[in-house]
Protein backbone atom coordinates (compact mmCIF):
# COMPACT_ATOMS: atom_id res chain seq x y z
CA UNK A 1 0.00 0.00 0.00
CA UNK A 2 2.65 2.48 1.01
CA UNK A 3 4.92 1.40 -2.12
CA UNK A 4 2.19 2.05 -4.20
CA UNK A 5 1.37 5.75 -2.89
CA UNK A 6 4.79 6.43 -2.99
CA UNK A 7 5.74 5.04 -6.39
CA UNK A 8 4.25 7.65 -8.49
CA UNK A 9 5.53 10.73 -6.83
CA UNK A 10 9.41 9.41 -7.02
CA UNK A 11 8.32 8.97 -10.70
CA UNK A 12 7.56 12.40 -11.27
CA UNK A 13 10.27 13.67 -8.70
CA UNK A 14 12.99 11.76 -11.61
CA UNK A 15 10.53 13.11 -14.95
CA UNK A 16 10.93 16.23 -13.63
CA UNK A 17 14.27 17.19 -12.82
CA UNK A 18 14.48 20.95 -14.09
CA UNK A 19 11.51 21.81 -12.51
CA UNK A 20 11.97 20.60 -9.56
CA UNK A 21 15.97 21.03 -8.65
CA UNK A 22 17.00 24.39 -10.62
CA UNK A 23 19.24 26.40 -8.58
CA UNK A 24 17.43 29.50 -7.94
CA UNK A 25 18.70 32.79 -10.06
CA UNK A 26 19.56 35.93 -8.85
CA UNK A 27 18.07 38.99 -10.56
CA UNK A 28 19.87 42.12 -10.79
CA UNK A 29 18.05 45.64 -10.19
CA UNK A 30 18.76 48.59 -9.12
CA UNK A 31 17.28 51.20 -6.14
CA UNK A 32 17.51 54.55 -6.60
CA UNK A 33 16.65 56.88 -3.34
CA UNK A 34 14.90 60.30 -4.53
CA UNK A 35 14.32 63.28 -2.50
CA UNK A 36 14.36 66.62 -4.08
CA UNK A 37 11.27 67.84 -1.87
CA UNK A 38 14.16 68.11 0.90
CA UNK A 39 16.87 68.90 -1.86
CA UNK A 40 19.15 65.68 -1.26
CA UNK A 41 20.82 64.37 -4.49
CA UNK A 42 19.46 61.09 -5.95
CA UNK A 43 21.53 57.62 -4.83
CA UNK A 44 21.55 54.51 -6.91
CA UNK A 45 22.53 51.57 -5.22
CA UNK A 46 22.72 48.03 -7.26
CA UNK A 47 21.07 45.00 -5.32
CA UNK A 48 19.79 41.87 -6.48
CA UNK A 49 17.19 39.47 -5.49
CA UNK A 50 16.03 35.51 -5.83
CA UNK A 51 14.20 34.97 -8.61
CA UNK A 52 9.92 35.82 -8.36
CA UNK A 53 11.29 37.38 -4.76
CA UNK A 54 9.39 40.48 -2.81
CA UNK A 55 11.08 43.98 -3.14
CA UNK A 56 11.30 44.22 0.78
CA UNK A 57 13.67 41.07 0.34
CA UNK A 58 15.76 42.98 -1.66
CA UNK A 59 15.73 46.35 0.41
CA UNK A 60 16.66 43.95 3.04
CA UNK A 61 19.28 42.20 1.36
CA UNK A 62 20.81 46.26 -0.12
CA UNK A 63 20.61 47.78 4.27
CA UNK A 64 22.67 44.48 5.45
CA UNK A 65 24.97 44.58 2.81
CA UNK A 66 25.26 48.81 2.45
CA UNK A 67 25.69 51.59 5.16
CA UNK A 68 24.29 54.06 3.09
CA UNK A 69 20.86 52.60 2.49
CA UNK A 70 19.02 52.17 5.83
CA UNK A 71 15.00 51.55 5.66
CA UNK A 72 11.88 51.23 8.19
CA UNK A 73 8.46 49.97 7.76
CA UNK A 74 5.72 49.48 9.53
CA UNK A 75 2.67 46.25 9.05
CA UNK A 76 -0.51 47.46 8.31
CA UNK A 77 -3.62 45.29 8.72
CA UNK A 78 -4.93 45.15 5.68
CA UNK A 79 -2.03 45.68 3.18
CA UNK A 80 1.47 44.44 4.70
CA UNK A 81 4.28 46.64 4.87
CA UNK A 82 4.31 50.30 4.53
CA UNK A 83 7.41 51.85 3.54
CA UNK A 84 7.71 54.34 6.20
CA UNK A 85 11.84 55.85 5.96
CA UNK A 86 14.75 55.61 3.77
CA UNK A 87 17.64 56.79 5.35
CA UNK A 88 16.25 58.65 8.01
CA UNK A 89 13.59 60.64 6.46
CA UNK A 90 10.07 59.79 7.45
CA UNK A 91 7.03 60.56 5.55
CA UNK A 92 4.36 62.13 8.11
CA UNK A 93 0.65 62.98 7.97
CA UNK A 94 0.74 66.63 8.87
CA UNK A 95 2.95 67.59 6.21
CA UNK A 96 1.43 65.25 3.68
CA UNK A 97 4.97 63.59 2.54
CA UNK A 98 5.28 59.76 1.89
CA UNK A 99 7.64 57.28 0.17
CA UNK A 100 5.96 56.33 -3.15
CA UNK A 101 6.81 53.48 -4.56
CA UNK A 102 7.63 54.11 -8.16
CA UNK A 103 9.27 51.50 -11.22
CA UNK A 104 10.94 51.86 -14.43
CA UNK A 105 11.07 49.41 -16.79
CA UNK A 106 14.38 48.56 -18.82
CA UNK A 107 12.43 49.88 -22.36
CA UNK A 108 12.13 53.28 -20.07
CA UNK A 109 8.76 53.52 -18.76
CA UNK A 110 8.05 54.54 -15.48
CA UNK A 111 5.06 52.72 -13.45
CA UNK A 112 3.73 52.88 -10.00
CA UNK A 113 3.08 49.63 -8.96
CA UNK A 114 -0.38 49.17 -7.09
CA UNK A 115 0.72 47.54 -4.81
CA UNK A 116 3.26 47.86 -1.95
CA UNK A 117 6.98 47.07 -1.26
CA UNK A 118 5.80 43.14 0.41
CA UNK A 119 4.07 42.33 -2.37
CA UNK A 120 5.84 44.31 -6.03
CA UNK A 121 7.60 41.35 -7.44
CA UNK A 122 10.98 43.01 -9.31
CA UNK A 123 11.97 41.78 -12.49
CA UNK A 124 15.64 41.89 -14.10
CA UNK A 125 17.06 45.37 -14.62
CA UNK A 126 14.68 47.43 -13.53
CA UNK A 127 15.06 50.67 -11.24
CA UNK A 128 13.25 50.72 -7.84
CA UNK A 129 12.81 54.47 -7.39
CA UNK A 130 11.45 55.76 -4.14
CA UNK A 131 10.81 58.93 -3.99
CA UNK A 132 10.28 61.29 -1.51
CA UNK A 133 6.78 63.54 -1.98
CA UNK A 134 3.79 64.75 -1.07
CA UNK A 135 0.21 63.37 -1.64
C1 LIG B 1 -5.12 57.51 0.80
C2 LIG B 1 -4.29 56.37 0.26
C3 LIG B 1 -2.89 56.49 0.31
C4 LIG B 1 -2.22 57.67 1.00
C5 LIG B 1 -2.32 57.47 2.54
C6 LIG B 1 -2.17 58.82 3.22
C7 LIG B 1 -2.78 58.86 4.59
N1 LIG B 1 -1.95 58.79 5.61
O1 LIG B 1 -3.98 58.99 4.69
C8 LIG B 1 -0.78 57.60 0.42
C9 LIG B 1 -0.66 58.61 -0.74
C10 LIG B 1 0.36 57.81 1.41
C11 LIG B 1 -0.75 56.17 -0.17
C12 LIG B 1 0.43 55.58 -0.57
C13 LIG B 1 0.49 54.36 -1.23
N2 LIG B 1 -0.56 53.58 -1.57
CO1 LIG B 1 -2.36 53.95 -1.03
N3 LIG B 1 -4.20 54.25 -0.82
C14 LIG B 1 -4.89 55.21 -0.28
C15 LIG B 1 -6.43 54.95 -0.43
C16 LIG B 1 -6.92 55.79 -1.65
C17 LIG B 1 -7.28 55.25 0.78
C18 LIG B 1 -6.74 54.71 2.14
C19 LIG B 1 -7.59 55.24 3.29
O2 LIG B 1 -7.46 56.40 3.63
N4 LIG B 1 -8.46 54.40 3.85
C20 LIG B 1 -9.33 54.82 4.93
C21 LIG B 1 -8.63 54.74 6.30
C22 LIG B 1 -9.58 55.15 7.47
O3 LIG B 1 -8.26 53.34 6.54
P1 LIG B 1 -6.80 52.98 7.02
O4 LIG B 1 -6.66 51.49 7.04
O5 LIG B 1 -6.38 53.70 8.23
O6 LIG B 1 -5.91 53.55 5.78
C23 LIG B 1 -4.51 53.47 5.82
C24 LIG B 1 -3.96 52.45 4.86
O7 LIG B 1 -4.76 52.38 3.71
C25 LIG B 1 -2.57 53.04 4.58
N5 LIG B 1 -2.13 52.82 3.21
C26 LIG B 1 -2.45 53.56 2.16
N6 LIG B 1 -1.90 53.08 1.06
C27 LIG B 1 -1.19 51.99 1.44
C28 LIG B 1 -0.42 51.13 0.67
C29 LIG B 1 0.22 50.07 1.30
C30 LIG B 1 1.02 49.11 0.46
C31 LIG B 1 0.11 49.91 2.71
C32 LIG B 1 0.84 48.79 3.39
C33 LIG B 1 -0.68 50.80 3.46
C34 LIG B 1 -1.32 51.83 2.80
O8 LIG B 1 -2.67 54.46 4.78
C35 LIG B 1 -3.97 54.78 5.29
C36 LIG B 1 -3.84 55.85 6.34
O9 LIG B 1 -2.98 55.44 7.36
C37 LIG B 1 -6.39 53.42 -0.75
C38 LIG B 1 -7.52 52.89 -1.64
C39 LIG B 1 -8.84 52.82 -0.92
N7 LIG B 1 -9.81 53.44 -1.49
O10 LIG B 1 -8.89 52.24 0.17
C40 LIG B 1 -5.01 53.26 -1.44
C41 LIG B 1 -4.31 51.91 -1.39
C42 LIG B 1 -4.43 51.31 0.00
N8 LIG B 1 -2.91 52.27 -1.67
C43 LIG B 1 -2.32 51.45 -2.41
C44 LIG B 1 -0.97 51.56 -2.85
C45 LIG B 1 -0.48 50.53 -3.83
C46 LIG B 1 -0.14 52.57 -2.38
C47 LIG B 1 1.37 52.75 -2.71
C48 LIG B 1 2.19 51.47 -2.62
C49 LIG B 1 1.45 53.40 -4.12
C50 LIG B 1 2.87 53.57 -4.64
N9 LIG B 1 3.17 52.84 -5.72
O11 LIG B 1 3.65 54.34 -4.08
C51 LIG B 1 1.80 53.80 -1.64
C52 LIG B 1 2.47 53.26 -0.38
C53 LIG B 1 3.98 53.33 -0.51
C54 LIG B 1 4.65 53.04 0.82
N10 LIG B 1 5.25 54.09 1.40
O12 LIG B 1 4.67 51.91 1.29
C55 LIG B 1 -3.19 50.24 -2.77
C56 LIG B 1 -2.80 49.03 -1.92
C57 LIG B 1 -3.01 47.73 -2.65
C58 LIG B 1 -2.18 46.62 -2.10
N11 LIG B 1 -2.78 45.44 -2.02
O13 LIG B 1 -1.01 46.77 -1.79
C59 LIG B 1 -4.61 50.84 -2.52
C60 LIG B 1 -5.66 49.80 -2.15
C61 LIG B 1 -5.03 51.58 -3.84
C62 LIG B 1 -5.11 50.68 -5.05
N12 LIG B 1 -6.26 50.16 -5.38
O14 LIG B 1 -4.15 50.44 -5.73
N13 LIG B 1 -1.98 55.66 -0.25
Amino acid sequence: MMVSTLLPAALLLLLLPGTLTEETKSVPIEVVVENSLLGIPPATFSTQLVDRGILLGALKRLMASNANFKFTYTEDPNYGPYLESVNGVAGNDKDRTYWELLVETPDGKTIRPDVGIGCYIPSANEKIILKFTKW
